[in-house]
């Protein structure tokens, strides 16, 4: 188990819990959570007693994890929540509650923040953050601490006789220098490990310099986030205080858009090398943020792989999902990446609004086309508080809201235009054409360059072409896996519509249309310097 001392609050990360058919489930890896290691430290530094049990790295049983619970004695206890999460977080909750009905229990993440009137259906459920936790959970700690009702904090959700109350929207961290390190040293840092094929060398770590993204994809729930970037300075800090602390030799930028803040990103890279930081790098980039000199600084710089969104080779479908990103600039971007030598891994989603099995082949054909290291098919998954989310429900194609079905790899939708069986099969066919290429055989096999390597790709290889897994990457205790939403849901609210915050539907039905247009989402400001800085090459 853990050996976890007492403390005040204890923040869960809940175990992921992916589907035998899950591509993921064979390559997948496990990396602490920054939102939880970063609302640790803050409450840390206010002097706030803290522990962090990641349930997943640690692999811990249902019960074990109340044992857990009631031996650290907390007050409070947070938990991170994920769509694909929601169910084993509902249990953790009710957990709680068991090992000590006096426990405040607070929920935050993306699909808190989506569905909290979903969560306070919940009675183990005390109240919801929605947005950035470090300011909020402190507020709620110290007044719950000092024995007052946490209630009149903004951020928070909570229920108030059959309703449920929304507080008004919390405080954006406009500042993100002013944060101290994620709490790192709560984490069990040896057991964390990346996904197969996404680095190359170990011990490695994710980290992030932003947090937002002005783009506005409907899939994705970062759309319309509020951008905002950590000077370079203390990113290299963090690096090298990984470096001496934990040995750490790569890191995994999980930021939205790495080259966001671009001129940020040149002084990040000469910083690591004026400061003869040692260690190689990955990040997330769209197409339309990379130019030569930004990509030739960060290869020199440690940067060894991209992560480029694709998503389609069909520009209509592109323009229904709002990623207008014409295909000529993708290539460019594909060229001139490969041409500095770092590593390319691209996304393309499958059953998009309007997609047709000619729209799914021309985006097949386009990964072909542009022939990166790793490939990467995903399903389109429409997650609550996106704007795909409204439209699917509004337009009845939703299927199910089983959300341990929500992992990116289940036709979650009846479109108009697409049969779910087909989807099915040329999602499997497209990984077995992408990789049965000999280039892409012979590519993959040039970068082995560790015997950690070798035994991941045998696994990866198992696992894409051969549906077999081998291994013990992914060992989830199966008391988590048979739980419905459902088995939680014990307290009825009233449905009036000031109860209702996520589920109104502003749009208007569109009918019989072959490729269905999406309404545009509402404006949000983002700053023009970000604009001028970032969605240009
Ligand atoms: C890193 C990452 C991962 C990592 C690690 C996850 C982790 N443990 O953090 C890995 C690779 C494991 C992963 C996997 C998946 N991911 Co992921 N991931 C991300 C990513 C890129 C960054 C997360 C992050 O660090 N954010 C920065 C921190 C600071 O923000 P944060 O986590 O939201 O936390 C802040 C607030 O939300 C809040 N908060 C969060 N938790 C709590 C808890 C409490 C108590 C409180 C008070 C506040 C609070 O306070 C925090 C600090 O301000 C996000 C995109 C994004 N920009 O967030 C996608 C994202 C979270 N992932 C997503 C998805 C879809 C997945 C997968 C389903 C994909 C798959 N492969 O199958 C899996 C599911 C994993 C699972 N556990 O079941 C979606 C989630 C959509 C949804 N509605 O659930 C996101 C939003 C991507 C997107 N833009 O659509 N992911
Ligand atoms: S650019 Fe990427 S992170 Fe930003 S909204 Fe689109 S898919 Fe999400």
């Amino acid at each position: 188990m853990t050996d976890l001392e007492p403390a005040d609050v204890l923040l869960i990360n809940p175990p992921w819990l992916s589907k035998s058919q899950n591509i993921w489930h064979g390559i997948k890896g496990a990396m602490p959570s920054l939102g939880l290691l970063s609302i640790a430290a803050y409450l840390e530094k206010q002097g706030v007693s803290v522990r962090v049990l990641d349930i997943h790295v640690e692999k811990l049983s249902a019960n074990e994890t109340r044992e857990v619970i009631r031996h650290v004695r907390p007050k409070v206890v947070g938990i991170t929540v994920m769509t694909a999460t929601a169910v084993p977080s509902y249990k953790i909750a009710r957990l709680a509650k068991e090992a000590d009905e006096n426990i405040l229990v607070v929920m935050g993440g993306v699909h808190a923040e989506a569905l909290p009137e979903e969560c306070l259906i919940n009675s183990s459920v005390d109240l919801v953050v929605r947005g950035d936790g470090e300011l909020t959970m402190y507020r709620i700690v110290s007044e719950f601490l000092n024995g007052r009702c946490p209630r009149g904090i903004s951020g928070i959700s909570y229920r108030d006789g059959n309703k449920v109350v929304h507080s008004p929207p919390g405080d954006v961290i406009a500042d993100l220098n002013e944060l101290p390190f994620p709490a790192y040293h709560l984490a069990p840092m040896h057991k964390y490990y990346p996904a197969i094929g996404a680095y190359r060398r170990l011990p490695a770590i994710n980290m992030l310099m932003t947090r937002g993204c002005p783009g506005k994809c409907i899939f994705c729930n970062s759309a319309m986030t509020k951008l905002r970037t950590r000077d370079a300075e203390p990113v290299v800090e963090e690096i090298i205080y990984l470096k001496k602390r934990y040995g750490i030799r790569e890191i995994q930028f999980y930021d939205d858009t790495f080259t966001i803040f671009k001129q940020n990103v040149f002084k990040f890279c000469e910083l690591l090398l004026k400061r003869n930081v040692d260690v190689t790098w990955t990040a997330f980039v769209r197409t339309d943020c990379i130019s030569h000199d930004l990509a030739k600084a960060m290869k020199a710089a440690g940067c060894h792989q991209m992560l480029f969104g694709v998503e389609s080779g069909d520009e209509q479908i592109l323009a229904n999902v709002r990623k207008p990103i014409d295909r000529e600039k993708t290539i460019w971007a594909h060229n001139i990446v490969r041409e500095v030598g770092i590593e390319l891994r691209s996304a393309f989603i499958f059953g998009n609004n309007g997609e047709t099995m000619q729209t799914m082949q021309n985006t097949l054909d386009f990964a072909i086309e542009l022939d990166p290291d790793i490939s990467i098919f995903n399903v389109c998954t429409p997650y609550p508080g996106t704007q795909l989310f409204k439209w699917a429900k509004m337009h009845g194609y939703l299927k199910h809201e089983d959300w341990t079905e929500y992992e990116i790899s289940t036709f979650l939708m009846n479109l108009p235009t697409l049969d779910s069986n087909q989807l099915k099969e040329f999602y499997s066919y497209a990984y077995q054409r992408f990789y049965r290429r000999p280039i892409a055989i012979w590519r993959r096999l040039k970068k082995i360059s560790s015997f950690s390597q070798i035994a991941d790709l045998f696994h990866a290889f198992c696992f894409i072409m051969l549906r077999h897994k081998f291994g013990a990457r992914d060992v989830v205790r199966q008391d988590w896996a048979y739980d419905k939403k459902e088995d939680f849901f014990d307290f009825r609210i009233s449905d009036d519509v000031e109860t209702r915050l996520t589920y109104e539907l502003h749009y208007e039905p569109l009918r019989s249309h072959p490729i269905v247009p999406v309404p545009a989402p509402p404006s949000v400001a983002t700053s023009p310097a970000v604009v001028a800085d970032s969605l240009t090459p």
